[in-house]
């Protein structure tokens, strides 16, 4: 019987064992962004940035440079290589609290200077690799091991909305929020990474993707249910969507 290949691992993903722990949507994330590579065929110029976290093993799975930042760095660090490299595709890769928490300064201030770098924020509610505690993305009522009765606004604030946040700085030309959570979501994910690194590539400015990612281990569900809790739960405070595109087709 002839067979057809439908799927192999992407050329500029090294073929390792990922450390994520099985089902966990970093590693999804991950082939999305080395297909887009691939297929803009940029390997050789693409540089990421590294975050703490449980991402922060990325420069052994991307098959291109990668450089490792302190907590909440990235996006100052991949200013600083764009600019000193200026045809590269630059790509910082970080997590809700390194990004939005601890580098919250460094986040909002390249994407204020309209920095053209590409942020790959991933966004699953909670500080995964140091045991689940809140992050500044958390459910209001979201149980942590920081907020064992349920995040309290009135004592740790409301979740904070980056793709919106992100999208009201005028040097930023491309903001979105997708999911990996379901098929329909994986391909407009990688739609959103593919035009995020065309408009950087065409040096057009700052790009932005959030993806709604799950952390099944510390939300304490399995897989499947995380998933369903991203498509049934999550996405009703941060919902999917376009929050800037300066370059709509
Ligand atoms: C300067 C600094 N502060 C704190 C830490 C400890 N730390 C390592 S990972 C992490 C949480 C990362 O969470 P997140 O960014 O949401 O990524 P995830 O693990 O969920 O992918 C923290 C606080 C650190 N490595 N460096
Ligand atoms: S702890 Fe959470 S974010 Fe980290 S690898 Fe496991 S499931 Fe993924």
């Amino acid at each position: 019987m002839e067979q057809t290949i439908i799927y192999e691992r992407p050329s500029s993903m090294v073929d390792l064992r990922l450390n994520y722990c099985p089902g966990c949507g970093h590693g999804t994330a991950h082939r999305l962004i080395c297909e887009a590579v691939d297929e803009l065929d940029v390997r050789e110029r693409t540089i990421a940035v590294a975050p703490v976290g449980c991402a922060v093993n990325a420069y052994d799975y991307f098959d291109f440079d990668v450089c490792e930042a302190a907590h909440g760095r990235a996006a100052a660090v991949a200013t600083g290589i764009k600019r000193v490299l200026p045809d590269r595709l630059v790509i910082s890769y970080q997590g809700d609290g390194d990004l939005a928490s601890i580098g919250m300064a460094e986040t909002i201030h390249a994407a204020n200077r309209g920095e053209n770098i590409t942020v790959i924020f991933i966004n699953n509610a909670n500080y995964g690799m140091t045991g689940g505690q809140m992050a500044p993305t958390s459910l209001v009522g979201q149980i942590t091991t920081t907020t064992p009765g349920g995040r309290n606004p009135s004592t740790e604030g409301y979740p904070i909305k980056m793709a919106e946040l992100i999208a009201t700085f005028p040097g930023v030309k491309y903001a979105v929020r997708t999911t990996v959570a379901d098929v329909r979501g994986v391909r407009e994910t990688k739609k959103a990474i593919r035009k995020a690194f065309e408009l950087q590539l065409d040096g057009k400015g700052y790009s932005f993707v959030e993806i709604l990612s799950n952390c099944n281990t510390n939300w304490k569900m399995t897989p499947v249910e995380s998933n369903k809790y991203i498509t049934n739960e999550l996405v009703n405070f941060f919902p999917i969507g376009v929050y800037k595109d300066d370059y709509k087709e």
